[in-house]
């Protein structure tokens, strides 16, 4: 299936829009969990933007789509979409990591229009889609869940998975945001996951494999959802952490980013240009 390519335009800019959103919560909050979140930031936008059925004027509407960021620490890119598809003021995000702020380092549910679920503690953010997608599935609505490579060796994610696929659940969706790195250096080394998509295929799901940081990849896979009837989906999604700050590619200790001055102007230097590039298109 062709995707549109101005539809791919559109999705490119608001990410961003959202990685320069990242940016300026670092610059609000000192510090925070900016690798995840850049390399997840075009995977989330294509579900804000184009394939989640949610609205900011009702986020508790019964029929919505969920979003579970199981991954919690990557909650900046999460934060980012919502205040850039207008779920809450964008001055909130200045707040980011201040005290008593509605932004914490992870996502709460009580806090912030849009969130799901409180996550963070790595390993049951799987378990709690398979809850909601077993709910839902007469429903219409979908279930989509972010995980990262790290977070796969917990144990629990795999009984989840074997769950999913003994219920058929064809209406969730797993993304793993697969940037080859974790929080002490590279997965592959601390606790091997490889081969993604073949372990969840073993358990029953039915998988692909894209470039996570591609828009027309993404877009591709996610409009190809359910990607085999009666069978949930795990799109394995190769990624660059720290994706948008060329500074930072790929790096280990950009896990988690407390920027001296002049890294953070150079940081926003760099995503406002890639913005201004997406609005001369
Ligand atoms: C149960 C649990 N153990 C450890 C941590 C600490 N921790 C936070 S992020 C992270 C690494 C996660 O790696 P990955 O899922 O690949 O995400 P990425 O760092 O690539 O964004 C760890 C171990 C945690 N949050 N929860
Ligand atoms: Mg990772």
């Amino acid at each position: 299936m062709s995707v549109n390519q101005e539809t791919v335009k559109k999705l490119e800019l608001h990410a961003a829009r959202c990685r320069r959103n990242i940016v300026r919560m670092v610059r609000g909050g000192g510090a925070g969990h900016m690798g995840g979140a850049m390399s997840c930031m075009d995977i989330l936008t294509a579900l804000y933007f184009h394939v989640m059925n949610i609205d900011p004027e009702a986020p508790k509407k019964p029929d919505r789509d969920r979003f579970i960021l199981s991954a919690g620490h990557k909650c900046m890119a999460q934060y980012a979409a919502l205040a850039e598809r207008g779920f809450f003021d964008k001055s909130l995000l200045d707040t980011y990591g201040k005290l008593g702020t509605k932004l914490p380092g992870h996502p709460d549910m009580h806090k912030l229009p849009g969130i799901e679920a409180n996550t963070g503690a790595l390993g049951h953010g799987l378990s709690i889609s398979v809850g909601m997608a077993l709910g839902l599935r007469d429903s219409g609505a979908r279930v989509y869940t972010v995980t990262g490579d790290g977070e796969l060796p917990e144990g629990s994610n795999w009984e989840a998975a074997a769950t999913a696929a003994h219920y058929g659940l064809e209406n969730l969706t797993v993304l793993v945001d697969d940037n080859g790195l974790q929080i002490s250096g590279r997965t592959a080394e601390v606790m091997n996951m490889e081969p993604i998509a073949r372990r969840f295929a073993a358990f029953g799901w039915a998988t692909r494999d894209i470039d996570g940081n591609d828009m027309s990849q993404v877009v591709g896979a996610l409009e190809s959802v359910p990607l085999e009837t009666c069978r949930p989906t795990a799109i394995v999604a190769h990624t660059i952490k720290s994706k948008g700050l060329s500074f930072a590619e790929g790096i280990a200790a950009y896990h988690y980013w407390k920027p001296g001055a002049e890294e953070l102007s150079a940081a926003e230097r760099e995503l406002d240009e890639a913005i201004r590039l997406g609005e001369a298109l």
